[in-house]
């Protein structure tokens, strides 16, 4: 029996776009992603034509371009000020997406309204595209609620730090999806999609093993979207696998592709590609978006401490934003004024995002008990009868 006759009512193994199969020997993870890497726009601003991607990004007019460009350049600033923020105490901890904004906007302009993401605590980028309000993105990080939106609005869930974990919630949510008759009906405004981020290091915990499982044999609507930045904190590509992560999803029964993680619209075509085909009853889909974390895991983290500086330099010179300006103001669709516009815009949000986490309220201590179930649970009830009557005992003490 054929990997393909294995396949459950999916379509041919291997990738979403046709043959790119290769041996295994000698296909190490290279540092430039490798000949199989899928790209449109060099690190150099060019642009290359593709015959898979190509018609998957004809409908997009100069102003859906100039809104990516917009999104890459908002989304960096906001993830700066986070990050200053941090530096000033103003912030517990800061993950910063700095080098991703690529991977995440054109994974999050993919994506439809019914669709929905399960992120991890990285993904503002995505957020942003979901229409989350970045300022709400700082609450659980300024230490004043335990997530910050209601994942039923946007359709994006919480942001989840135990490694992998979301990709079960994403398995299970479009499992749902198809018991709710939400695939394949060719209703473009019902039929659903599911996003299962995740990072490099993700992909050896045993929860992504067995997301990849469920997903695969109940063929489900969902999409891995795996940003392969390289580093799982100070471990690298390869302490984590001896194969290319995109290589993997051939083992659980579907297709697998590797795109340019700094190239916003091949990310863009190969989600939109992969969304697609889970909606339409195809089954589930692992992205590899090839990028790499600028900045250090968090602000707890000092990358100095394991990776040579050479290496940043490297990828600098792949910037996600610098290469899709210089194509934008190449091929003409956009101009001078357009992007001063951007850069004011910028700076009006870092500062808007500054004054209202300064005015974020601090809580009162047991509001941490309130969410934890959705129900009144006796532990809880216990814990905050601990908690008031500590807080009491400090009272008329000076
Ligand atoms: C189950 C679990 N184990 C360990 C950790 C500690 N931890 C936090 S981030 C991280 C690395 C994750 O790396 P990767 O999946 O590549 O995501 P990235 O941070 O690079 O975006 C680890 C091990 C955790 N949060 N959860
Ligand atoms: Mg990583």
């Amino acid at each position: 029996m054929s990997d393909h006759d294995q396949a459950p009512q999916g379509r041919a193994l291997g990738n979403v776009f046709g043959a790119h199969e290769r041996p295994l020997s000698g296909d190490r993870p290279a540092a430039e992603g490798g000949p199989e890497m899928l790209q449109v726009i060099t690190p150099e601003g060019e642009r290359i034509p593709n015959p898979e991607l190509d018609p998957l990004l004809e409908h997009l007019t100069d102003a859906d371009l100039r809104g990516f460009y917009r999104d890459l350049v908002l989304i960096r600033r906001f993830d700066a000020e986070a990050t200053a923020l941090q530096r000033q105490g103003e912030l517990g901890l800061w993950a910063s997406l700095l080098g991703q904004e690529a991977a995440q906007v054109g994974a999050g302009r993919a994506m439809r309204a019914q669709d929905f993401a399960f992120p991890t605590y990285r993904e503002h980028g995505v957020a942003w595209c979901r229409g989350v309000d970045p300022v709400n993105l700082l609450g659980m990080f300024r230490g004043v609620n335990h997530g910050g939106w209601d994942p039923n609005e946007k359709n994006f869930h919480l942001y989840t730090i135990i490694i992998g974990a979301q990709t079960l919630h994403a398995t299970g949510y479009a499992m749902g999806v198809q018991r709710d008759g939400a695939v394949g009906t060719g209703d473009p405004d019902r039929d659903t999609a599911v996003m299962a981020f995740l990072g490099d290091g993700a992909t050896s915990q045993g929860d992504v093993s067995e997301a990849l499982v469920f997903s695969g044999v109940n063929n489900s609507p969902v999409v891995f979207f795996c940003q392969n930045n390289q580093w799982a904190i100070s471990e690298p590509n390869e302490k984590q696998t001896r194969a290319p992560l995109w290589h993997r999803a051939r083992g659980f029964g579907f297709p697998g592709i590797r795109v340019d993680g700094n190239d916003v619209l091949a990310v863009y075509a190969v989600t939109r590609r992969a969304l697609d085909a889970a909606r339409d009853g195809q089954g589930p889909t692992f992205i590899e978006a090839f990028t790499y974390r600028m900045g250090a895991h968090t602000t707890s983290d000092d990358p100095t401490k394991y990776r040579v500086s050479a290496e940043v330099e490297v990828w600098k010179l792949r910037d996600p934003i610098e290469r899709f300006k210089r194509w934008l103001e190449h091929a003409g669709h956009a101009d001078r004024a357009f992007f001063d516009a951007v850069a004011d815009e910028s700076d009006a949000l870092g500062a808007d995002v500054r004054a209202r986490c300064l005015a974020m309220p601090d809580p009162d201590g047991s509001e941490m008990f309130t969410h934890v179930y959705a129900e009144e649970h006796p532990v809880m009830v216990a814990e905050l009868a601990e908690f008031t009557a500590y807080q009491r005992s400090f009272e008329g003490v000076h």
